[in-house]
């Protein structure tokens, strides 16, 4: 992989009109292109220096630049920061210089593909970096930060040790003798066994609970043309998202719309009324919203005043009488909640409603915060879970051994490039 080799810059900041952009720059060429862009001939590590920056004879900027030398650096390698101004032609006279100096633009994450590669920080970590950048809420943002400072990789240790110590009583009943050995081993062992499984669960099921909170609630707002849908999901999203007019079939196609209810983010799709289709278009959009109810985790299904249909296909459904300040009936029943997107009455309740049916608020945000760590654990579980006590002792360490090796895959032993690949997706360049 001679693309490690290079040395890579970006921007960390974004891009656009700014007091301060910084550049950061890490590979061998480092000191050479401080050097060249600073004229400076004696270089303090970790030390600020306001510095004019130029490209030959000619003056680009003022600029903050420290040096951070290899290996104490964020990628491990040698690393410039330069805090210039943050106007487009100083970024890009920069930009070239570097250029010209052998180096070139970074991919996105790819200063910490290679912090991760040097050590310097790990998987678990890195996967956390990706979601404190992605994080669009409150409570998104308490769930990443939280593995950043090491929940999820002392929760691993933890139970690679717990495996370990098993695995060693395991391997002494099968080389020492009785005597030798502590009495009720065996039963020892059980309880360590169910230990581990109580702990692995609970984290499990925490997870799960947490869904929620780190992958967003959809809502699908459903039903007969005219009733409303459009407008609901535009006064929701507080700006006009759907055409809305009272012609029915107006919505032909699903529209999304996210709205941060209480620090979690909830996707609402406005969709396509049901109805007989009259056209290509509406048979489209009406096959598309039933594809959109199967996935959705609540369907927020909208009356007409005079329907009787049950949608009994319908998974996870509120009903919903929209128009409740032209309605004669508009007091909210078991059966159904009274809205108004004019007046806006009734739809606090409503989001209250659809907040309490999907998010349980459990007091410690999980630690397994990703896909990836839950099938793991899940795989453990199997495994310590299938155990058979009554069988010979080889076997049960053969297991244990099997359950050793997942439990490393969290954040030790795993195919680097293939992990790497898909976290580094969602990461931006400059990261
Ligand atoms: N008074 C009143 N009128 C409403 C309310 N909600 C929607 N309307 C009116 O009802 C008509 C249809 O509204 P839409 O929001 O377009 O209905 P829809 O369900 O999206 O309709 P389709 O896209 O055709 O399926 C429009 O004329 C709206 O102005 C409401 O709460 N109160
Ligand atoms: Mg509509």
């Amino acid at each position: 992989m001679s693309k490690n080799k290079d040395t890579i810059y970006a921007l960390s900041t974004p891009f656009g009109k700014s007091a301060i952009a910084v550049i950061r720059v890490s590979g061998k060429e480092t000191i050479k292109i401080f050097k060249t862009i600073t004229k400076v001939k004696k270089i303090i590590p970790n030390k600020t220096n306001l510095l004019f920056l130029k490209n030959n004879k000619t003056l680009i900027d003022q600029a903050l630049v420290v040096y951070f030398k290899s290996p104490n650096s964020f990628t491990g390698e040698d690393v410039l920061e330069i805090s210039c101004h943050g106007g487009y032609a100083v970024i890009d006279k920069i930009y070239k210089t570097l250029e010209d100096l052998n180096a070139r633009l970074a991919e996105p994450g790819e200063f910490t593909r290679r912090a991760l590669l040097n050590n310097k920080i790990d998987l678990v970590k890195t996967e956390s970096i990706s979601d404190v950048i992605n994080a669009e809420t409150e409570k998104q943002r308490e769930l990443a930060i939280k593995n950043l400072s090491g929940g999820l990789s002392e929760f691993t240790l933890k139970i690679n040790q717990k495996i370990t110590s098993v695995l060693a009583n395991i391997e002494a009943l099968i080389d020492f003798s009785d005597e030798d050995l502590p009495k009720n081993i065996l039963k020892r062992i059980k309880e360590q066994n169910k230990n581990i499984i109580n702990e692995i669960s609970k984290e499990i099921k925490n997870a799960e609970i947490s869904k929620p909170i780190k992958d967003g609630v959809m809502v699908a707002i459903i039903g007969k043309p005219n009733t409303g849908k459009s407008s609901f999901i535009n006064y929701i999203s507080k700006k006009n998202v759907s055409i809305v007019t009272n012609i029915p079939g107006t919505t032909t196609d699903a529209v999304t719309s996210a709205v941060d209810i209480k620090g979690v983010k909830f996707t609402f799709t406005d969709t396509a009324g049901l109805r007989k289709h009259k056209n290509k278009i509406e048979e489209i959009g009406i096959k598309k919203t039933k594809e959109i109810i199967k996935k959705s985790d609540i369907n927020l299904v909208f009356l007409d005043r005079s329907e009787k249909n049950k949608y009994e296909d319908v998974p996870n459904k509120i009903f919903i009488e929209s128009k409740s300040d032209i309605r004669k009936r508009k007091k909210t029943t078991k059966k159904n909640i009274y809205i108004s997107s004019v007046t806006g009455s009734g739809i606090p309740e409503l989001l209250k409603k659809i907040y309490k049916k999907t998010v349980i608020n459990n007091a410690e945000p999980p630690i397994l915060s990703r896909e990836r760590h839950v099938n793991i654990m899940k795989k453990i579980l199997k495994t310590l879970k299938s155990l058979d006590f009554d069988n010979s002792l080889d076997i049960i360490a053969y297991e244990y051994r099997l359950a050793l090796d997942l439990s490393l895959e969290i954040n030790q032993k795993f195919d680097i490039e293939k992990i790497l690949d898909i976290i580094f997706r969602d990461f931006c360049i400059g990261k």
